[in-house]
């Protein structure tokens, strides 16, 4: 086992960068000429692995020789010399933890709408934790006692039907990994004229990745009959903010499924306990929480966020009426906006991509603000309409870099950059922001939101 760093030992003295493996050896690493180092320090993950180069590690020694000389075996921490605590009846993250938190709304300044995002720079993977998947409420969170819930489906149907939560959770569900994501998210990299210094997940953390289990919809349409000229479903929830969104119901029919469970558990009361629609691919607002209603029609009934909130308006200042998948999107989430680089060095580039058109396809990264690009690692299993952790090793030189990831489908669809992004809307319709994001990193290993 390896431990050290390339560009570490070159820039810094030996007693500040060499590591040490478990049984103390030390080696000189000197394997920075084998590592072919291009666009601007991006190197393929499998050239990197082979070369036997690792990443800067927080396990550089201070004191080398002591190091080395300690035997590891004697060296036992208190707390392997007393018993622990007993578990919690339900589980919280560690204390030292306690820091990774919701960020509160940064955009919407009103009191109506509340929004929290998630720290998607404090988190890898590609599933949120419940407690910190995003949320946006326009009312408050309803408190509903599940034996007081119904979901009814009526309007052009055969049979108009209703089902408790009860008689929901006895039927044949489907469990799936799928991203949601507020069509507002990235809003701020369009509204604000020059890049605001936020965290990502303060930026772009209307996005959330989870599990989630229920009943796919097109059992329940099955049972009531559609009649003929059935094609929209107005879909309402039980919470006093009347949120209503109209859905094709071949959409219903395709991949809709009433989510009771997220992530194993029962959703969370935010979630929209005690049932969710959730849409897959479909922005986040037709995900329609605390869902109680669907109502059948052959036209859709123009609810009122439809017409407003929900609406893009395009550069001509027309209003396109609806804007229903989430396009093909990507964010590196480290090193981002905020976070300080200690040192040059190897880093993993770290991202997500994904698309509410299917599968994401491939991610590629630029080191030198989009210059030439590089093949970003996807960390698999690659699933439909799901988060895509990429991954790709980078040499920081110690020179300012900007950084961006743009990514693909598995339909051609690409990502455009912020300026035909913005060309493409009026100066005030933020929603539907999927244009390439960059960070920029200072020479002094600051990093920064950054527009290019
Ligand atoms: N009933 C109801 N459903 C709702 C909302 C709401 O206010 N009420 N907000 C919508 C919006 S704008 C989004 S982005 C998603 C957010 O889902 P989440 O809070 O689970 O992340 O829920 C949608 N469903
Ligand atoms: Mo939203």
């Amino acid at each position: 086992m390896i431990l050290f760093d390339i560009a570490a030992t070159e820039i810094f003295s030996n007693k500040q960068a060499l590591i040490f493996d478990l049984l103390g050896e030390t080696k000189v690493n000197k394997l920075s000429e084998q590592v072919e180092v291009a666009n601007g320090g991006l190197v393929e993950r499998r050239k990197f692995l082979k070369s036997g180069a690792t990443f800067l590690s927080v396990l550089a020694a201070s004191s080398a020789s002591s190091a080395a000389q300690t035997d590891v075996f004697d060296d036992h921490p208190k707390h392997m010399k007393i018993p622990g605590v007993a578990s919690e009846l339900y589980g919280e993250p560690s204390k030292y933890e306690s820091h990774v938190k919701r960020l509160p709304e940064h955009v919407y300044g009103s009191s109506i709408i509340t929004a929290a995002f998630t720290p998607i720079d404090q988190l890898n993977g590609i599933i949120t934790p419940a407690g910190l998947h995003f949320v946006v409420h326009h009312n408050g969170i309803p408190d509903i006692e599940p034996s007081d819930h119904e979901f009814k489906i009526h309007g052009l149907v055969h049979k108009p039907l209703k089902w408790s939560v009860e008689s929901l959770l006895n039927y044949p569900m489907v469990s799936r990994v799928h991203f949601l994501e507020c069509a507002g998210n990235s809003g701020p990299n369009v509204i604000a004229d020059a890049p605001m210094d936020m965290t990502c997940g303060q930026i772009h953390g209307q996005i959330s990745g989870s599990l989630w289990t229920g009943v796919p919809l097109k059992y329940l349409l099955d049972e009531v009959g559609i009649k003929p000229n059935g094609k929209w479903a107005m879909c309402e929830g039980a919470d006093s903010g009347n949120h209503v969104r109209n859905i094709p119901l071949q959409k219903l029919y395709d991949d809709a499924i009433i989510a009771l469970y997220q992530n194993g558990e029962r959703i969370r009361p935010d979630q929209g306990y005690p049932m969710r629609l959730f849409v897959p691919g479909y922005e986040g607002n037709m995900n329609v929480k605390w869902l109680h209603r669907m109502e059948i029609s052959d036209i859709p009934s123009q609810s009122k966020d439809e017409q407003s909130l929900y609406a893009d308006i395009t550069a001509d200042e027309r209003v396109k009426q609806y804007s229903f998948n989430m396009e093909v999107k990507s964010v590196i989430t480290k090193p981002s906006g905020k976070q300080q680089l200690p040192m040059s060095g190897f880093y993993e580039i770290s991202g997500f991509a994904w698309s509410g058109r299917g599968k994401v396809q491939k991610v590629e990264v630029s080191a030198d603000g989009g210059k030439t690009w590089a093949l970003a690692h996807l960390e698999g299993p690659i699933m439909s309409k799901s988060l895509t952790r990429f991954t790709i090793p980078w040499r920081w030189n110690g020179q300012k870099a900007i950084i961006l990831s743009r990514a693909m489908d598995e339909y051609g669809n690409t990502q455009p950059t912020r300026q035909e992004w913005v060309s493409r809307y009026a100066r005030y319709s933020h929603g539907h922001n999927n244009s390439i994001n960059a960070w920029l990193v200072s020479n002094n290993g600051r990093v920064s939101n950054f527009y290019v």
